[in-house]
């Protein structure tokens, strides 16, 4: 007789292999198919112990205090701004993330993007391809050499930024809570002075309520006319409305953008400007990074399964 296999629900597809390891491991219940939280809840699923979500999903509210047997919510993604925190700690539900296997690529994606929009290379690309070089030389850009890079959030990403950064001759300077003691570079504490000390302001910190709209418009003054900003952090963090008002009337030089507020539509007013470039949240999609992330978000919930200590539980 076979042995019943554990019961995990699923909340949004995940890519290869990460999607096929799951479902060979476990008996997965596929939330994203269901009507509504509703239907889902009164079916198998609403019985399981266990989820599993992704970084750039939010999980609908009804489902962490619907599911009574609910004991683990394991996530690909090291931001966990999508999981109901307080209803999880209220029901004693473990949270476990992917830290430190995507920090890498999240920094090399962040440099990518600083580079991107500094030397102008989307439309460098579009002005070989459209003939126009055939007409005139392409304009001259920005070097980030000896500018200073202000990072909000200067903790696992952020710092490995800062390291690449370096690399690139930049000096660095950060926001965050508190001051890192073991850390020297220049700290402010606010991000508007930051921006103001700052050529770059590239966002590594949380999502969440907590740094909603922390950038706004004061901040994109603060940065000012021939100021860059870099977004690998989490829509949410931005207002907006604001950065298109400061890109439209070049109250910032430009902007380098993973991640928006209502994923996967970016607002349609960026797309009409050259002083942005926009990617898909793709700064942790190598599948290098991903099968690394998937594989550690799957030996968390076996470790839960067969009774051990998670690996990489959120405090
Ligand atoms: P981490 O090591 O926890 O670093 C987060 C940093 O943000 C810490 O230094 C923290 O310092 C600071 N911070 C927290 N709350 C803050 C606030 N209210 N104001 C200012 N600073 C604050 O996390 P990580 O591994 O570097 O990941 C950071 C974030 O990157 C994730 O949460 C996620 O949102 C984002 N991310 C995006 C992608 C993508 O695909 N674009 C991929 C991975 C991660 P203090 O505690 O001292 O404030
Ligand atoms: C992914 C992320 O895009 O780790 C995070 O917080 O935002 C990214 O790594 C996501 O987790 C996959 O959905």
């Amino acid at each position: 007789m076979s042995e019943a296999r554990a019961e995990v629900v699923q909340i949004a597809p995940m890519p290869s292999p990460t999607g096929e390891r799951l479902a060979e491991r476990f008996t997965v219940h596929r939330y994203w198919e269901a009507a509504n939280a509703e239907a889902f809840l009164a079916g198998p699923g609403g019985q399981a112990p266990a989820i599993a979500t992704l970084g750039n999903v939010t999980i609908e509210k009804a489902l962490i205090p619907g599911m009574p047997k609910l004991r683990i919510v394991s996530c690909y993604g090291v931001g966990v701004d999508g999981v109901d925190l307080a209803a999880a700690k209220a029901k004693g539900v473990i949270v476990t993330n992917t830290p430190d296997v995507l920090t890498d690529c999240v920094a090399d994606l962040g440099i990518s993007l600083l580079l991107m929009i500094s030397r102008r290379l989307v439309e460098a690309d579009r002005y070989v391809r459209s003939g126009q070089w055939l007409k005139a030389e392409f304009k001259l850009t920005a070097a980030p050499r000896g500018k200073t890079l202000g990072i909000v959030g200067l903790g696992r990403i952020g710092l490995a930024v800062a390291r690449r950064a370096e690399a690139f001759g930049m000096k660095i300077a950060y926001h965050n809570r508190g001051k890192r003691a073991e850390v020297a570079y220049p700290y402010y504490a606010t991000a508007a002075a930051l921006a103001a000390a700052s050529d770059y302001l590239l966002l590594t910190c949380p999502g969440g309520a907590a740094t909603r709209h922390l950038v706004d418009a004061k901040v994109l003054e603060a940065l000012g006319p021939k100021g860059y900003l870099i977004n690998v952090a989490r829509g949410s963090v931005v207002d907006e409305a604001a950065l298109v008002e400061a890109l439209q009337h070049r109250r910032i030089a430009g902007a380098g953008l993973d991640v928006f507020a209502d994923e996967p539509r970016a607002p349609a007013a960026l797309f009409a400007l050259d002083n942005v470039v926009l990617t898909p949240h793709i700064a942790s999609a190598t599948l290098e990074t991903r099968t690394a992330m998937g594989d550690l978000m799957i030996e968390n919930l076996r470790r839960y399964f067969d009774g051990e200590q998670v690996l990489t539980r959120v405090a």
